[in-house]
């Protein structure tokens, strides 16, 4: 008996299809960059307006203390980065600065915590916090770390549009950035957010020592899905003195602009959002990025811990290059 004659064929029609291959991928990497970014581009004019950007801001609700050992993290209580912890915020300071995002144009509002995933204790302040920037006019997204049966279908009655949960690396870097959850735990919670009916929101990390050809097969993990997440961040690594990614040597810009590209080139229809690095990033980084197909973007000073620029540069940047908002 053969392996082959086993498989019936709902089972071979539930198996995901792997679309794009990892060579694949990391071909359009090698491609000669205006032949990259005009391929970029023309799939982003395809699909979406070319001068129009999406902005969500951040808000860290509860920071710090946290169990897990991202190496990147400046939340992981195991290394020592100075932050200090803070405990969930109160329903009315996030609804204060939930207004203040929506008075300075965003149109999305993100509320992290630094949690392995939320006890059902914690869930329902949270629950409470959607439910209220739901009601302001803001569509709202949530970062919670790890989902159990049942959270993500609460979140999803009060009326939560996003769950952002990053995959952040390849598959096969996974083991050297993060060791007390694994790649498919985070499978697992994006299985929960989506049978929930809430969008995904997920994407990466690069710049953290990882080959190019990780990056390309973190993009073909992503375009892979089954759909693929509506949403992709992707993040430069903001070094984090106290981690163990402190050190990590820089990304050449052009290979962030790059990654960009595969994104928008493998996942079409899906928001390609320039995350975290942006205020270490000249005007004419960011506008290349826009070039390649980035088409969202955080909005305001703060992103969890770290900076993010200001919002009066964001508006002279739009100006500057004739963009709108989504
Ligand atoms: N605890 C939750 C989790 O891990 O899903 C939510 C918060 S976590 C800080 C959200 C994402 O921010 C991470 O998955 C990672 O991709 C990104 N991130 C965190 N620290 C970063 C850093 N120093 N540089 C770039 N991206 C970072
Ligand atoms: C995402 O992919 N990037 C955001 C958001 N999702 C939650 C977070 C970036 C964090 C950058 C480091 C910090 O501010 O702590
Ligand atoms: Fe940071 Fe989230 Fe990892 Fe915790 S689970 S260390 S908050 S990235």
């Amino acid at each position: 008996m053969t392996t082959t004659a086993t498989v019936t064929s709902q089972e071979l029609r539930q198996a995901p299809v792997k679309r794009w291959k990892v060579a694949d991928v990391e071909a359009l990497f090698g491609q000669p960059f205006f032949d990259l970014l005009f391929q970029a581009q023309t799939v982003h004019r395809r699909h979406f307006d070319a001068n129009a950007i999406q902005r969500s801001t951040l808000l860290s609700i509860k920071t710090g203390g946290c169990s897990e050992d991202c190496g990147y993290c400046s939340q992981s209580a195991r290394y020592d980065t100075g932050l200090e912890r803070e405990r969930l915020l109160p329903l009315d300071e996030v609804l204060n600065t939930a207004r203040a995002a929506k008075a300075a144009g965003a149109s999305r509002f993100c509320m992290g915590a630094a949690w392995r995933g939320p006890k059902d204790k914690d869930l329902q302040p949270v629950v409470d916090m959607v439910r209220e920037v739901k009601k302001l006019g803001l569509e709202t997204c949530v970062t919670l770390g790890m989902l159990q049966e049942g959270q993500a279908e609460a979140l999803a009655d009060a009326g939560l549009d996003y769950y952002n949960h990053n995959i952040d690396t390849a598959p096969e870097f996974y083991g050297q950035v993060i060791t007390t959850h694994t790649l498919q735990d985070r499978l697992n919670t994006l299985q929960k957010v989506r049978g929930a009916g809430i969008n995904v929101c997920c994407g990466g990390i690069i710049g953290m020592g990882e080959s190019r050809k990780s990056r390309a097969a973190l993009i073909a993990e992503l375009a892979n899905m089954d759909p693929a997440p509506e949403s992709v961040p992707i993040n430069n690594l903001v070094p984090i003195p106290g981690t163990p990614m402190a050190e990590a040597e820089g990304l050449d810009p052009f290979e962030f602009v790059r990654t960009i590209a595969a994104a928008r080139i493998t996942m079409p229809t899906s928001f390609v959002r320039l995350s975290a690095g942006r205020q270490e990033m000249s005007d004419e980084l960011q506008a290349l990025c826009f070039l390649a197909g980035a088409n969202s973007m955080f909005y305001g000073d703060k992103l969890l811990t770290t900076g993010n620029p200001g919002t009066d540069r964001d508006l002279a940047l739009f100006s500057r290059l004739g963009l709108s908002s989504l």
